[in-house]
């Protein structure tokens, strides 16, 4: 039996092969069959170019079918698939491209010049291009390949994927996901979230994260279900699919955006049997607002890219009910416990760091081995970096991070990545990264800077620096210069003084 993800998803698949798999909003619709054949064309066209085993490719693109096509042609062909947000830019994608090394890099078309020129001066042989409108250089290369193909056998612990998600401190780091780490979790939750035949998917997440690649695409197909495929979240179009769909997955600042559209009403939802919210804290007053307004309980689980998913609320009534404010409980398999600063085991209730274990824990960072021991225990918990507590009933509660991040909109930002930009900027001596709450992305980062002596500094000069080299969304929404920084007696930061000071500004 091979251990390839793809052949498990595969088996999935329904009797029928000419059933529509994907439904798109530009009114596409593509068959089970459509997924068999361009899989292995895709498959054949990457193993043709005499790659080596485990090599990576490294995907930029506007989400598309054939760009999910391109993932499931990565599994199947045994390459490590390497998804890179669409909004990086050129000293972000220079980065990942030097760590990773990928073989293979596939861009949009409008990104071709400067991408091509990174990755061939990083000694990367094939870039392609692919774009939304199903045209590029990877499809004109793919049709002349067979639509037949047996895919590659795989080990468990063979990798599947690389997901870079940023330390607190220095630059991305690669987790490495392998085959088993991805399928576990897509059994686990095909049975605790009840998946049955007849589901369907509302797929409007982007594929370039967890969530909406391993969690919402898996879940689909391993339960032979179609998606409604969205190019993007647009709340309007989402509530005209409710009536056709049956599940959702989304992060918290989609149901914020839904429950702002008057047209969402428990008739609206009527067809739903599930909504999923996970990547962010769901706020209490939109899990009692949607409640209200759709008759649903939304279903809050939590996540992270070292691992897909590690506790869920309840689906089925007989495993308990869905308490917001609450990521549930582990998950069937995942191990989790609080331990406090001195390393030890915390009684129910007492708050402390999050720790996991499990078969969907993750190998490692992808050549970081330091990094790496410094996450684990000496005994093999993973260290999340959350903090939280088991409650007497045994829900888990995330209360905060240990490490530095900004959740916005469900995109990570690091504080220290930002602050290093913006310490680059001529004149600044000092800069900080705050995250304070916002009403649509759920938090966002503000930037607070102090200009070296004799400095005449402009906030907006520096945002148009940061513009131009960082993706948009880390991009803080505000920015200060003040003439000095709160400090405490050890001359650190005090980033809470400023979280507390700033904490109404979009509110
Ligand atoms: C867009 N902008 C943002 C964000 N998205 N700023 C901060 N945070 C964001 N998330 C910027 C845009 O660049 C634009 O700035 C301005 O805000 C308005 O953009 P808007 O049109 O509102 O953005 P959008 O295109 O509608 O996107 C908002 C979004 C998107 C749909 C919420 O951010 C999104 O799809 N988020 C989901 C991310 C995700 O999949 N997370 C899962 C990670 P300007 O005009 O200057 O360009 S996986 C994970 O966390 C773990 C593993 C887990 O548990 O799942
Ligand atoms: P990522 O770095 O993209 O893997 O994001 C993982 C992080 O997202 C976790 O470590 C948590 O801090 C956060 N997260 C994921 N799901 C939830 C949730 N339901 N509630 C609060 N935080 C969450």
């Amino acid at each position: 039996m091979s251990n390839n993800l793809f052949v498990a998803l595969r088996e999935a698949f329904p009797q029928d092969l000419d059933a529509v798999a994907v439904e798109t909003d530009t009114g596409l619709n593509y068959s089970w069959r459509d997924l068999e054949r361009a899989t292995a064309m895709l498959a054949n066209l990457l193993q043709s170019l005499g790659l080596p085993r485990g090599a990576r490719v490294a995907v930029q693109v506007d989400k598309s079918v054939e760009a999910m096509m391109l993932y499931l042609a990565t599994l199947r062909a045994g390459y490590v698939f390497l998804p890179l947000n669409t909004a990086y830019q050129s000293a972000e994608i220079a980065y990942f491209v030097e760590n990773a090394e990928p073989a293979v890099v596939v861009c949009s078309p409008k990104n071709f010049g400067w991408v091509s020129k990174i990755a061939f001066s990083a000694g990367t042989h094939y870039v392609f291009t692919l774009d939304a409108e199903r045209s590029g250089t990877l499809l004109e290369r793919a049709a002349h390949c067979s639509d037949r193909h047996v895919p590659a056998v795989m080990q468990p612990d063979d990798l599947a994927a690389i997901l870079y998600t940023s330390g607190t401190t220095g630059r991305s780091k690669g987790a490495m996901l392998t085959h088993n780490n991805l399928l576990s979790n897509a059994l686990v939750l095909k049975d605790y979230w009840c998946w049955q035949p007849g589901d369907v998917l509302i797929h409007a997440l982007p594929i370039f994260h967890v969530h909406g690649l391993f969690v919402a695409l898996h879940g689909a197909l391993i339960n032979g279900s179609k998606m409604i495929w969205l190019s993007g979240f647009d709340a309007k179009l989402v509530l005209q699919k409710l009536p056709e769909a049956t599940v959702f997955m989304g992060v918290p600042t989609l149901y914020v955006r839904l429950l702002a559209e008057p047209g969402l009403s428990h008739d609206s939802c009527r067809n739903m049997r599930l909504f999923v919210a996970g990547s962010a804290p769901l706020l209490m007053e939109t899990f009692t607002d949607w409640q209200q307004r759709t008759g649903h309980t939304i279903l809050e689980r939590y996540g992270m890219s070292e691992t897909a998913m590690l506790t869920s609320n309840p689906c089925r009534p007989s495993d308990g009910e869905r308490r917001g404010g609450t990521v549930g409980f582990p998950l069937p398999g995942v191990a989790l416990r609080v331990r406090g600063d001195a390393e030890q085991d915390l009684a129910q209730g007492e708050i402390g760091g999050i720790e996991v274990k499990g078969p969907n824990v993750f190998k490692a960072y992808w050549r970081m081995p330091e990094k790496t021991k410094e996450e684990f225990t000496d005994d093999g918990w993973f260290k999340t970096g959350d903090v939280g507590l088991v409650d007497a009933r045994g829900y888990v509660c995330i209360v905060g991070r240990s490490k530095d991040l900004i959740i916005s909109g469900g995109y990570n930002v690091y504080p220290a990545e930002i602050e290093g930009y913006i310490n680059d900027f001529p004149g600044v001596a000092e800069s900080a990264l705050i995250g304070v709450p916002h009403p649509d992305f759920g938090e966002v980062g503000v930037a607070v800077l102090i200009a070296k002596t004799g400095v005449q500094l402009s906030a907006e000069a520096v945002l148009a620096a940061l513009k131009a080299q960082l993706a948009n969304f880390k991009i803080p929404k505000k920015c200060f210069v003040l003439p000095e920084l709160p400090r405490n007696t050890m001359g650190k930061v005090q980033k809470n003084l400023l979280r507390e000071q700033y904490k109404n500004l979009f509110c």
